[in-house]
């Protein structure tokens, strides 16, 4: 801490300097992503073909190019990259935040992107490593720690947790069990027997709960994961008679508390609205969030991390925030990561919850995306802080540099750690 940090701010021009300084050289725990370590190969996505490929960027060109769906999952990756580039960047102005994305991006890696040459682009990550490209985009995106998203279901990355090794310390484990909760009897339930455990298609027996424990264990021992997270409808029930119900209070929340990895809710996901544009197709609903009241206030002692995918959710869930100490906000989650709605979100957050909550998470699907993904949200909240701390210097509270580095780096990365940590 230099003498300057202890020195209280006077003016507005102070004011925001201190704050974007603070936001922009903070160190940050990225706590979702769809992002893996080098060991687990082909399932790490990087460079400019998978950027221009991402899913938010297919549903956008189904817009504006003429192509059929047909002819479109026909193409190699390289022609699907070519006519997003040619329609969303050239034929027409990259303005959504998913085009932004990719501008903003280039130019952090330094590429001219007045250029508008695509080989050029590809040129440049035909001529880097995996490994280097890693270190570059975790050290300009002053990422520390990215948590990636595990499916203890996926034959892909099966070998490796069998290894041992999963690489890069600073790619974290989180145990995702959507194929678990939301298809136990299409495939989950096939899957555990092939695994060895002795489960029901209907998950009735106190026998199936003891074998789904037995396996949630063993895989909280293999992978140490940050928290257990599913994704989830938006007319998702609690207390609920069903295999939903009989897995949260007989297998996952007892064995979350036990081992005091928390769980994950991602509430509000319609999964394939429009089956045609395969992972571009899912689209977001409204939630009734009394059942998020009920499992927090019925299980006082288990931790839970929530992120809602409706905008209309957002105030009532930081209202429940008040209520629940054991919850925990986490992130605008995809069509919410969208500089307007972050910048709503973290301020109605900010009002009712203080600085208690965790503001963003990437969800990068693409390596690349760290780069802009945390450039854009970091401008935001640092925008929405400014004006929270200034109604305070407007009648006379005194602010310090270091108190506002204090609170940049809980709100990014300690009051992950502190949730995760406490009892
Ligand atoms: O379920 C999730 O974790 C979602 O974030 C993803 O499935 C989604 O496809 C996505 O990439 C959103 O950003
Ligand atoms: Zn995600």
């Amino acid at each position: 801490m230099n003498a300057n940090n202890t020195q209280t701010i006077a003016t507005p021009e102070q004011l925001k300097s201190a704050v974007w300084d603070a936001v922009e050289n903070q160190i940050v725990t990225d706590i979702h992503t769809h992002l893996f370590s080098p060991p687990f190969g082909d399932l790490l996505l990087w460079g400019i073909d998978e950027l221009l490929t991402y899913h938010y960027l297919i549903a956008e060109v189904f817009r504006k190019s003429e192509v059929s769906y047909e002819q479109f999952w026909a193409m190699t990756k390289t022609e699907q990259a070519d006519l997003i580039w040619q329609t969303l960047f050239i034929e027409n102005s990259p303005v959504s935040e998913a085009c932004r994305g990719v501008v903003t991006t280039l130019d952090a890696l330094g590429l001219d992107v007045r250029s508008r040459n695509l080989q050029d682009y590809r040129q440049y990550f035909a001529e880097t490593t995996v490994e280097a490209f890693i270190d570059t985009v975790f050290e300009q995106a002053k990422v520390s720690k990215v948590v990636m998203t595990n499916d203890p279901f996926d034959p892909a990355e099966a070998p490796v947790w069998a290894s041992g090794d999963t690489g890069d310390a600073r790619f974290e484990a989180a145990l995702r069990m959507d194929v678990l909760i939301n298809t136990y009897q299409e495939t989950g339930y096939e899957h555990l027997r092939g695994l060895g455990y002795d489960v029901d298609p209907n998950l009735l027996t106190e026998k199936s709960y003891k074998e789904v424990r037995r396996f949630l264990e063993t895989w909280i021992q293999r992978m140490n994961p940050k928290y257990m997270a599913v994704s989830l409808p938006p007319d998702f029930e609690y207390p609920h008679d069903g295999i939903l119900g009989r897995l949260f209070d007989n297998c996952i929340l007892p064995i979350s508390r036990e081992f005091n990895v928390p769980f994950a809710l991602m509430i509000g996901v319609k999964r394939a609205v429009n089956p045609q544009l395969q992972m571009a197709g899912d689209g977001t609903g409204k939630a009734d969030l009394t059942s998020l009241e009920t499992l927090l206030r019925e299980n006082p002692d288990n931790k839970f991390l929530v992120t809602l995918l409706s905008r209309e959710n957002q105030h009532e869930l930081c209202v429940i925030g008040r209520k629940f100490k054991n919850l925990m906000i986490f992130g605008c989650w995809w069509f919410m990561n969208n500089p307007s709605i972050i910048e709503e979100i973290t301020r109605e957050r900010i009002e009712l919850l203080g600085l208690s909550v965790i503001p963003q998470h990437s969800d990068a699907r693409i390596l690349d995306q760290l780069l802009y993904k945390w450039k854009h949200s970091r401008q935001v909240i640092a925008d929405v802080l400014v004006e929270k701390y200034q109604t305070l210097l407007d009648v006379g509270w005194t602010i310090t540099a270091s108190e506002i580095e204090r609170d940049v780096n809980n709100l990014f990365g300690g009051n992950f750690d502190r949730f995760l940590n406490g009892s």
